[in-house]
C-alpha cells in the first residue's frame, strides 16, 4: 500500500515530511493541499485532519497529523536506518530536539515566514507587521543561541549522524533568504544549513517544492 503525504509544498512543515520520505526512498504519494485555494478546509481533507491544516499522512487504515509524528512514523518503515535512533537515550536527545522545535524554533521561525512569505503569497501583498517582527526577532535569537551552541563541534544536530531532528529543525532555514530570518550572527547555524542542503534528498525536495510558475503568480 502506498503512503500517501497530504502536503503545501512551499511550507516547512511539508518540506521535512517530503524530504525524509525522499532520503528513506519511501514511495509516498504527494496530494496538494492548495492552502490558497482553502482546500484545507474541504470536508473530505477536515475529516482526516480536525485541525483543517497540512501535513497529513494517510497509509492505510492509518491516519497521523502533525509533522514531527509524521516523521517519526516514516522512519519506523526503515527500521535500519540511523535517522531515528534504536539506542534509548540517542531516541530521546532526537525526540527533545523535535519536541524543542515544535516549542521554540518553529514559532520563531514562523513570525518571519508569515510575514514575509505567507501574507504576500496567500492574501496578496500586505506590509509586514513591525510590532509582530519585533517579537520573531526577540524570540528567534533566543532560540538561534541555543541552536547554534547545540551545532557547535556537531555536523548534524545530535551528533555525527544525520536525524530527525535534522529534518524537523533545518526544514524552516529553506526560507531564510526570503523570509529575512536574522541569521547572520549564526555561523554554526550556517554550515549546517549548507550541509543539509548538500544532501541529495533535500535538492530533491527544493525542486519538488517549487510551485508552478502560474500557480504561485
Ligand atoms: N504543528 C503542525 C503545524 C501545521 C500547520 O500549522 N500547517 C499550516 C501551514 S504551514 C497550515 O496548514 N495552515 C492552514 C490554515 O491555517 O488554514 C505540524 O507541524 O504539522
Amino acid at each position: 500500500m502506498t503512503i500517501e503525504l497530504y502536503v503545501f509544498p512551499p511550507s516547512p512543515r511539508a518540506f521535512k515530511v517530503m524530504a525524509l520520505a525522499n532520503h528513506l526512498g519511501l514511495d509516498c504519494a504527494l496530494r496538494m493541499i492548495d492552502l490558497r485555494k482553502g482546500e484545507q478546509k474541504a470536508p473530505q481533507y477536515a475529516a482526516l485532519n480536525p485541525n483543517m491544516r497540512m501535513p497529513t499522512l494517510k497509509d492505510g487504515d492509518l491516519v497521523l497529523w502533525e509533522s514531527n509524528a509524521i516523521l517519526q512514523y516514516l522512519a519506523l518503515r526503515r527500521p535500519d536506518s540511523s535517522v531515528f535512533p534504536a539506542d534509548e537515550r540517542a531516541r530521546l536527545d532526537v525526540t527533545r530536539w523535535q519536541f524543542w522545535e515544535l516549542a521554540h524554533w518553529d514559532p520563531a521561525c514562523a513570525v518571519f515566514a508569515f510575514e514575509y512569505v505567507a501574507k504576500p503569497l496567500l492574501f496578496g501583498k500586505s506590509e509586514p507587521d513591525q510590532a509582530a517582527l519585533a517579537k520573531g526577532t526577540e524570540a528567534f535569537h533566543r532560540a538561534a543561541k541555543v541552536l547554534d551552541g547545540q551545532l557547535a563541534g556537531r555536523k548534524f544536530v545530535t551528533g555525527d549522524n544525520l536525524t530527525l531532528a535534522d529534518f524537523s529543525l533545518g526544514a524552516a532555514l529553506n526560507l531564510a533568504e526570503i523570509a529575512h530570518f536574522p541569521v547572520e550572527p549564526y555561523g554554526e547555524i550556517q554550515r549546517w544549513h549548507g550541509t543539509l542542503r548538500a544532501l541529495p534528498a533535500w535538492q530533491k525536495t527544493l525542486a519538488q517544492c517549487a510551485l508552478p510558475a502560474a500557480a504561485a503568480a
